[in-house]
């Protein structure tokens, strides 16, 4: 068998006998063990084997050979994106629920050769399934949450006595956090602990089969349940961010920066307002192991509780910190009206924020304005009775003081949550 074989196209049936060597007489058939010994040129007893090279080692270093060299790594091929695309999250949704509908009862007299009166053997229905809610750390968005639940249904029954199957639950994974809210914004459960479970819509019962039925004065009834329909809920949910520590400033005085210096978190920094549309939460770890949230939310505006900018709404994410830290741009003119509006607008949105333990950062300290802006600031924040920190977010200045304050809020307000409880 020549390599030309291979490489020259048939074109006559003969041409086509000579160049497929596992053809004779003009029959196509599978090739064998044999005609494949023939033509791999490492197989001797029909088993395939990888290539080796002329030195007996085996030329490929792929998963699961052997290879006596020395790992390497992988190259990466392919480039880092570059793309700033924000997919924007989905914190609150409303969603209809349904439990899984019971199976139905079944209607069945026996009769047998030998047994032509053998009695009601119609089984029970099985159980439709409930919808759960479970609070997972692996999810941070109820993007995969569709609009309509359906759990399944339970099995019907049939005769000989069997009992159709009670249907599986249906568990659906939310972030640690999530609310669930009736359809009038009652307030129903709070998963706020790492694998809660909330059972939104229950399933029917399952029917009772004709057995059930029997009874001394009629012993062959032909009467069976129906399975019950399950519950049918309309909740609208919402995640609330859960953090120790929140963020709150002007469009563009420089959280998202701030944050980007104490903590790991990569939230998008840009000259412009309204970069952040979305909480970012970031962690500072201390070396006693205690790990303490960091969330940047969007700028705050004023006239935000009148739906300015992008409103009030998203303070709720900061309705669980222990505290809150107030950002304010002080190379701008006046910085002390920030605070004054950022507390007004937190003060339309719940009073009770304003309570939380607080600071005030007075950030962007390396530009020139800022100077002589930061005496005033001072004075006001001192009438407040609150603590100012001087920072440079964007050059890492006067973040050690104020990661010292958050540590401390945290211990007072872990102490007193422990007090009180
Ligand atoms: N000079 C100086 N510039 C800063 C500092 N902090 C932030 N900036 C700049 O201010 C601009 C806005 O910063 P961001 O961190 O995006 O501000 P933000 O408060 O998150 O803004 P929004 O997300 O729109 O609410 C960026 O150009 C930053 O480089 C700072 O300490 N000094
Ligand atoms: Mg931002």
């Amino acid at each position: 068998m020549s390599d030309d074989m291979f490489q020259q196209k048939p074109t006559t049936a003969d041409d086509f006998i000579r160049f497929h060597p596992t053809v004779s007489e003009g029959i196509r058939r599978h090739p064998t063990v044999s005609d494949f010994i023939r033509r791999c040129p490492t197989s001797s007893d029909g088993i395939r084997r990888h290539p080796t090279s002329s030195d007996g080692r085996n030329i490929f270093r792929g998963h699961g050979l052997i290879s006596t060299e020395e790992p390497k790594p992988i190259p990466i091929l392919k480039s880092k994106s570059n793309s700033t695309k924000v997919k924007p999250i989905v914190d609150i949704k409303t969603v209809k629920v349904r439990g899984g509908k019971g199976g139905d009862g079944c209607i069945s007299l026996r009769r047998l050769p030998k047994n032509p009166l053998g009695g009601p053997d119609g089984g029970d229905g099985g159980n439709g399934g409930h919808i759960t809610f479970k609070a997972t750390t692996n999810k941070t968005s109820l993007e995969h949450i569709p609009s309509i639940i359906e759990a399944n249904p339970g099995v019907k029954g049939s005769n000989r006595d069997c009992h159709g199957a009670n249907a599986e639950h249906t568990v659906i994974e939310v972030p640690i956090g999530t609310l669930f809210k009736s359809s009038n914004g009652k307030i129903l459960v709070d998963l706020d602990v790492d694998g809660a479970v909330f059972v939104a819509a229950r399933g029917g019962a399952g029917g009772k089969g004709n057995h059930y039925f029997t009874s001394d004065v009629n012993q062959a009834p032909e009467v069976a349940e129906y399975g019950a329909d399950g519950e049918e809920i309309t909740y609208t949910i919402e995640i609330r961010t859960i953090a120790d520590v929140g963020l709150i400033g002007f469009p563009n005085a420089g959280k998202s920066t701030f944050l980007r210096a104490i903590t790991r978190a990569r939230p998008k920094v840009a000259p412009y307002p309204f970069t952040t549309l979305q909480p970012h939460v970031g962690v500072v770890k201390y070396d006693d192991l205690n790990k303490v949230t960091v969330a940047d939310i969007p700028g705050l505006i004023a006239g935000a509780h009148r739906n300015r900018g992008l409103g009030i709404g998203f303070l709720r994410h900061i309705e669980r910190c222990l505290g809150l830290l107030y950002l304010v741009d002080t190379s701008v003119p006046e910085p002390w009206l920030q605070l004054e509006v950022l507390r007004y607008e937190i003060n339309e949105y719940n009073p009770d924020l304003l309570l939380r333990p607080s600071g005030v950062l007075a950030n962007k300290m390396d530009l020139p304005e800022s100077g002589k802006n930061y005496e005033g600031l001072k004075r006001y924040v001192d009438e407040l009775n609150l603590p100012l920190f001087p920072v440079s977010g964007l050059n890492n200045v006067g973040i050690p003081p104020i990661l010292r304050y958050i540590k401390q809020l945290y211990d007072v307000c872990n102490t007193e949550k422990v007090s009180d409880a």
